[in-house]
């Protein structure tokens, strides 16, 4: 059996969580690819994906997009095998993804259980709600507080290290160059420092390591403005021109982190019973070094960032 590394897929309805799994797994080819490593999903997960991917790309096809992803229904995990190319998997990657509308009380537990066993979380956050408007549209769209109380029912006496990766999706607009890339670092540690101090108590300083990385799961749509219809908001987005095509940027980088996080918890003894046992059975020289060289290819500038936890990351000590 290999051994698994288990993550939540944490944000409101239609922030993006499932877009985020589905830009991930398609550029991962082209990019943690090139280190030596395969990534398999299980035959569901590959299904659901192809049918996500289409729904993606068909953001293209008018010039104001206007298509979409189907919200999810139900919770779905998707399983992914990752392991030496052509070799069989030495670790099983299991995102939990759930519908948004979870995150309010009545399902509550499910989130909360799922939480409780999951080594990292991913937060979507929809950027435009974040930035348009002083962020007028953030609390509504993305659930801070929620997201905040879910963490403070389940990391209270955290005994283990997790990682917690922010991910800003439509972001297209906001990273245009450094200096926007900067405003939108900031505006996440604004909108979302209630979190950060959480993550900054003295419990959780030492285990909890929170990143921030970008993804643009289409590329080249950008946001173009926002209508607000009956005390609703209704954003809208655009191509970046006639002829763009489906271009996702960064996608990988939320597994690049994941290794790097894996990688250190091994090579730090402190932990060792803990990541033995869970995490590094099955694991050879040859992916650790896939490993590391895939995390050496995290970002850390252009929106990029460690908000906390620089020492949990850090595969070179
Ligand atoms: N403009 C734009 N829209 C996007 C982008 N990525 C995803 N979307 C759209 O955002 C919508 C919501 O995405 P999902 O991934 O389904 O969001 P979710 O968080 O899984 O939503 P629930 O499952 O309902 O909780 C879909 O209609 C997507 O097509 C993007 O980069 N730009
Ligand atoms: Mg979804």
């Amino acid at each position: 059996m290999p051994s698994e590394l288990k993550i939540t897929m944490l944000g409101h309805r239609g922030v993006g969580k499932t877009s985020i799994l589905t830009a991930m797994y398609e550029q991962f080819e082209s990019t943690i690819g090139a280190t030596g490593l395969q990534l398999t999903p299980d035959p569901e997960s590959s299904a659901l994906l192809s049918k996500r991917l289409g729904e993606l790309k068909a953001l293209l096809n008018d010039f104001e997009a206007t298509g979409g992803l189907e919200g999810t229904e139900e919770p779905q995990s998707f399983t992914f095998g990752l392991g030496k190319i052509g070799a069989k998997p030495s670790l099983q990657l299991i995102f939990q993804d759930f519908p948004g509308g979870y995150l309010d009380q009545k399902d509550g537990e499910f989130v909360q259980k799922v939480m409780t066993e999951c080594a990292a979380v991913l937060i979507a956050i929809d950027t435009p709600a974040l930035m348009e408007k002083k962020g007028q549209w953030h609390d509504l769209m993305n659930r801070p507080k929620q997201i905040l109380d879910f963490f403070k029912r389940t990391y209270a006496d955290l005994k283990e290290p997790r990682l917690v990766i922010l991910v800003p999706i439509r972001c297209e607009k906001y990273l245009q160059n450094e200096q926007d890339a900067k405003k939108l670092l900031e505006r996440i540690k604004d909108k979302y420092s209630d979190l950060l101090r959480f993550f900054s108590s003295e419990n959780l300083i030492t285990k909890v390591a929170c990143v921030v990385t970008p993804v643009q799961t289409v590329g080249t749509v950008v946001f173009s403005n926002i209508k607000e219809i009956d005390g609703t908001p209704h954003f809208y987005f655009r191509k970046i021109n006639h002829e763009a095509e489906y271009s996702p940027q960064d996608s990988e980088q939320p597994l690049r982190y994941l290794l790097c996080f894996l990688l250190k918890l091994h090579i730090d003894s402190r932990w060792g019973l803990f990541n033995r046992v869970r995490y590094w059975l099955g694991w050879d020289q040859y992916l650790k070094e896939a490993a590391r060289k895939s995390a050496e290819k995290c970002k850390y500038t252009n929106g990029f960032a460690i908000l906390q936890g620089q020492d949990r990351l850090d595969i070179k000590k």
